[in-house]
């Protein structure tokens, strides 16, 4: 059964991905080069390539597109894999006959995903599609195989387009690490290499929306610190209903995470002791911990909600979430809640689902007050503005999936931070449901960084 880093593995021992000394086209010095078009050599690979794409086409498509050369092949084996019909763009319209730019049948409003082997600044992508779109199809995904993190992926999801990559250059190199397939010093290279053309692509936009550095709560404080440190300000949402199952997630991925967040009232088999593991991976890994629990009573139910009962919250959360329905009185009293060690707020003020009633007035009541209290950090929201220094934490984050049949609406990373400035990501299926979540964390963590947000 080929896994990713089978995949990959074999890329390394084919020489489609090569490590030493490389001039680019660009003229760059390059410690690493890759070139997928060997893989035309290999039908075990290219029927491997098909297996690892499959779970990433969607059921609706009519055809299958590759962009030529390199994608050709790939387009194929996915073609024959999924028994999906194909076609060919020409890199040049013939000169004879119908002057045809696409070789093979189609209808206009045919849906098709595209295929492509490298995608860098995307530019090249850019004008395939306009061809395709010109000729009346309708390109509903875009599937990548590596994703040189230089800004292509994000500027065609900012112009609507669902782009997918397999893996991207830190993914790969994090797992050829991990698999002992290259020497620590060419890792750290490479990784060099890839840090340093990432600040040039980024330097070239305009300017970004920044991740704070400094916060009056401490709590706040120390989230942003870890963020900084890790250059990720993704919470993982663990909606998994076992200890086991959420402590080896968390094991998995919490050195690239900044907090966990939980629902700890759908943990079926909930112990004391499960706390206590909790706690110290939060350590060992350095990440927070939320309990996303939405209190909304009182203020005396909600600190006794808060404090006891078994799951006796503000022992081990560093952060609650909490709806202010009740009221200002409601978020006063764990204010003036004496408890040194008390988890700090964060208000629900617009949530995620289709239909929340979450408007613009309630929105506005509820930012009249939460400013005020020191143990509120920030709030849960969407495209709302909050004020200095209230920080944003926004769900309903996914790279590929744009909503669930049960009224969760996802956006992009990108378009999280650039558009609507969040300050934290809450991404829960994205990850938990991944073939392999640490892959998936690379790919949201480069989206992530690629917006610039760490300065
Ligand atoms: F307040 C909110 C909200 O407005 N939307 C949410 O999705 C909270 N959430 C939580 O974030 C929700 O309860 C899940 O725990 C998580 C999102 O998970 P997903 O799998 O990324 O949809």
């Amino acid at each position: 059964m080929v896994t990713y880093s089978s995949f990959l593995s074999s890329l390394v021992d084919i020489e489609c991905i090569k490590f030493g000394n490389f001039t680019l086209k660009s003229g760059q010095q390059s410690p690493i080069y890759i070139d997928l078009r060997e893989l035309v050599s290999y039908p075990n690979l290219l029927q491997d390539l098909a297996i690892l794409f499959q779970e990433k086409i969607p059921n609706n498509i009519d055809r299958v597109c590759g962009v030529p050369y390199a994608a050709l092949p790939m387009a194929t084996a996915i073609s024959l894999h999924n028994h999906l019909p194909m076609l060919i763009k020409r890199k040049e319209a013939k000169s004879y006959g119908g002057k045809k730019i696409i070789e093979g049948k189609f209808n206009k409003g045919d849906k098709i995903i595209l295929i492509e082997d490298v995608i860098t600044s995307g530019i090249s992508l850019e004008e395939t599609i306009v061809e395709l779109e010109t000729e009346g199809l309708v390109i509903e995904k875009i599937l990548v195989v590596l994703n040189r993190e230089q800004g292509g992926v994000e500027k065609l999801q900012q112009k609507g387009y669902n782009v997918e990559a397999l893996f991207s250059m830190s993914s790969l190199m994090q797992v050829l690490h991990q698999e002992n397939k290259i020497e620590e010093n060419v890792y750290q290279s490479v990784i060099n290499f890839l840090a340093a053309s990432q600040i040039v692509s980024s330097k070239k936009n305009e300017e970004h929306f920044h991740l704070p550095v400094t916060h009056k709560n401490h709590k706040a404080q120390q989230l942003l610190d870890i963020a900084h440190a890790k250059k990720s300000s993704i919470i993982a949402s663990v909606d998994l209903t076992t200890t086991q199952a959420i402590l080896d997630f968390l094991d998995k991925i919490g050195k690239n995470i900044c907090a966990a967040k939980l629902h700890i009232d759908i943990v079926s088999d909930f112990t004391e002791q499960f706390i206590t593991d909790l706690k110290n991976l939060s350590q060992q890994h350095n990440f927070m911990l939320i309990e996303d629990r939405k209190f909304a009573d009182i203020g005396n139910t909600q600190l006794l909600q808060i404090s006891k009962g078994i799951h006796h919250i503000s022992s081990w959360a560093d952060f609650v979430t909490i709806h202010v329905i009740a009221g200002e009185a409601s978020l006063k009293a764990i204010e003036d809640w004496n408890e040194e060690n008390k988890p700090a707020l964060i208000p629900i003020l617009e949530m995620s689902s289709k239909g929340a009633l979450t408007d613009a007035h309630y929105i506005a009541k509820c930012k009249e007050f939460i400013g005020k209290y020191n143990c509120v950090v920030g709030a849960v929201c969407q495209s709302t503005k909050l004020d200095n220094p209230l920080l944003k934490f926004t769900p309903g984050i996914h790279l590929s999936a744009s909503g669930d049949s049960k009224g969760q609406q996802f956006n992009t990373p990108q378009f999280a931070i650039e558009k609507q400035h969040s300050h934290f990501l809450i991404i829960g299926r994205g990850l938990y449901e991944a073939e392999h979540p640490e892959i998936a964390l690379q790919n949201y963590l480069s989206a992530v960084q690629s917006t610039g947000v760490f300065g």
